[in-house]
C-alpha cells in the first residue's frame, strides 16, 4: 500500500520559475475571453432595457420608448438572450443579455414569472446534460444566468405582493441584486427613505439576496460586500442617449429643469452599481452560481436520479422473484412424473419449501431451480445449506 507523507516547507536555492504560473494562467484566460449571463426582471416599464444599454455603454438592445402614435411599442414581449462579444484593452468578454417582459400589468398575474424561473432552471438542466455526456466538451458553454437585477417601482411606499413572491422564487435559485428603478423620480430625501423601508422589508420576508459571506473571503473583501449590503437596493438612473456636460459626452436625461449624467455619483448610483457589477464582482458571481445555486440544482437533480434508479432497481428484482416463484410453481407438478429414485423423491418431498427458494436464491433464477431437479439427493441437500 502507498503512503503520501506530508508537505514540507522548502525553499529553493535559486530561481526555479514557477512564480509565472498566475502569468501563463492569465494568458490562457485571455485567449478563451469570459462569460458573463446578466439577466433582468422586474415589473413592465420600468427601463430594464434601457439600464443593459447604460451598463455596457452600447445600444445592446431595443427599449420601449416610442417617438410617435404610429410607431409599434417595443416593448419586451418574451424571454429573449442577445449575446454580444465586448472588447476592453485585450479581455474578450462574451456577454448574455436576458431581457424578460415586464410583469404585473396583466388582470390576472398568477405565474407570470413561470417563464423567468423555467428559464434560469433550464440553463442549470442544459449545463447539468453536458456535464454528463460520455463525450463531453473540452470547455462547456455556460449559459447559466450568473446575476439577475431585479427592479424595484420607485413608489416611495415599498415593495409589492407580486415583487415579494417573485423575488423569494429567484433568489432560491440565483445571484439577485435589487434595484430602485427611474430613481430621478423621487427626491433625495425620498430616496433615502424608500431604500431603509425596502430594506426592513428584505429582512422581513427573510430573502436571501447577494453578496453573501463565504469563509473563504479575506478581510477586505467581507468589508466590500458589507458595503454593498448596505448600499442595495441602488437607486439607479438609466439612459441610452448621450448629452453634452462640460464639453463631454455622457449618458444622460435633459429635463426641463436640468440634465442628469448617468455616471456622476451625485446624481445616481448607477456608478456604484457598474462598478460593483463590472469591476469587483463579475468573477465572484460566475463562481457563486458555480458553487452555491448550480451545485444545488445539480446535487438535487443527481439524488432524484439515484432514487428513481434504485426503485426501478428494486421494481426489477421483485419482478424475477415473481418470475422465479411462477416457474417453480410450474416445475413442482413436473417433478414427480419423471420416474426418480426413491431417495431423491423422499428429499424432494420432505422439505419442498425449503429447496426452492435456496436454490433458486441469488439472481439466476431460470438456471439454478432445473439443476436443483436433476441433481443426485447429495447435492441438493448441499444447496440447501446441508451437509
Ligand atoms: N425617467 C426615467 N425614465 C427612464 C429611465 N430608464 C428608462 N426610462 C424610460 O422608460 C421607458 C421604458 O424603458 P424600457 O427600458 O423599455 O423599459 P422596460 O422595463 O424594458 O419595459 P418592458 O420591456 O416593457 O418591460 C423609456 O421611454 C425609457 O426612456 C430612468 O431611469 N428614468
Ligand atoms: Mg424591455
Amino acid at each position: 500500500m502507498s503512503t503520501t507523507s506530508l508537505p514540507v516547507n522548502v525553499t529553493p536555492n535559486g530561481y526555479v520559475g514557477f512564480d509565472s504560473i498566475p502569468k501563463q494562467i492569465e494568458r490562457r484566460l485571455l485567449k478563451r475571453g469570459f462569460q458573463f449571463n446578466l439577466m433582468v426582471v422586474g415589473q413592465s416599464g420600468l427601463g430594464k432595457t434601457t439600464l443593459i444599454n447604460t451598463l455596457f455603454a452600447s445600444k445592446l438592445a431595443e427599449t420601449s420608448g416610442r417617438r410617435s402614435a404610429t410607431e409599434p411599442v417595443g416593448r419586451t414581449s418574451e424571454v429573449r438572450a442577445l449575446s454580444h462579444t465586448i472588447e476592453e484593452n485585450g479581455v474578450r468578454l462574451r456577454l448574455n443579455i436576458i431581457d424578460t417582459p415586464g410583469y404585473g400589468d396583466q388582470v390576472n398575474n398568477e405565474k407570470c414569472w413561470d417563464p423567468i424561473v423555467k428559464y434560469i432552471k433550464d440553463q442549470h438542466s442544459q449545463y447539468l446534460r453536458k456535464e454528463l455526456t460520455a463525450q463531453r466538451e473540452r470547455y462547456l458553454s455556460d449559459t447559466r444566468v450568473h446575476c439577475v437585477l431585479f427592479f424595484i417601482q420607485p413608489t416611495g411606499h415599498g415593495l409589492k405582493p407580486i415583487d415579494v413572491v417573485v423575488l423569494k422564487k429567484l433568489c432560491d435559485i440565483c445571484n439577485v441584486v435589487p434595484v430602485i428603478a427611474k430613481s430621478d423620480s423621487l427626491t433625495l430625501a425620498e430616496r433615502e427613505r424608500f431604500k431603509e423601508t425596502v430594506q426592513k422589508e428584505f429582512e422581513y420576508h427573510n430573502l436571501r439576496l447577494y453578496p453573501f459571506d463565504s469563509d473563504e473571503y479575506d478581510e477586505t473583501e467581507k468589508e466590500l460586500n458589507e458595503e454593498i449590503r448596505d448600499s442595495v437596493p441602488f437607486a439607479v438612473i438609466g439612459s441610452d442617449t448621450m448629452i453634452t456636460v462640460n464639453g463631454k459626452q455622457v449618458p444622460g436625461r435633459k429635463n426641463r429643469w436640468g440634465q442628469i449624467n448617468v455616471e456622476d455619483e451625485a446624481h445616481s448610483e448607477f456608478p456604484k452599481l457598474r462598478k460593483f457589477l463590472i469591476s469587483t464582482h463579475m468573477q465572484d458571481l460566475i463562481d457563486t452560481t458555480a458553487h452555491i445555486h448550480y451545485e444545488q440544482f445539480r446535487s438535487k437533480q443527481l439524488l432524484a436520479l439515484k432514487e428513481n434508479s434504485s426503485s426501478e432497481k428494486a421494481q426489477q428484482q421483485q419482478q424475477q422473484q415473481q418470475q422465479q416463484q411462477q416457474q417453480q410453481q410450474q416445475y413442482q407438478p413436473q417433478q414427480q412424473q419423471p420416474p426418480q429414485p426413491p431417495g431423491a423423491i423422499q428429499q424432494q418431498s420432505s422439505q419442498p419449501q425449503q429447496t426452492a427458494p435456496a436454490a433458486a436464491a441469488p439472481q439466476a433464477p431460470a438456471t439454478t431451480a432445473p439443476t436443483s431437479r436433476t441433481l443426485p439427493p447429495g447435492h441438493a441437500a448441499v444447496a440447501n445449506g446441508k451437509k
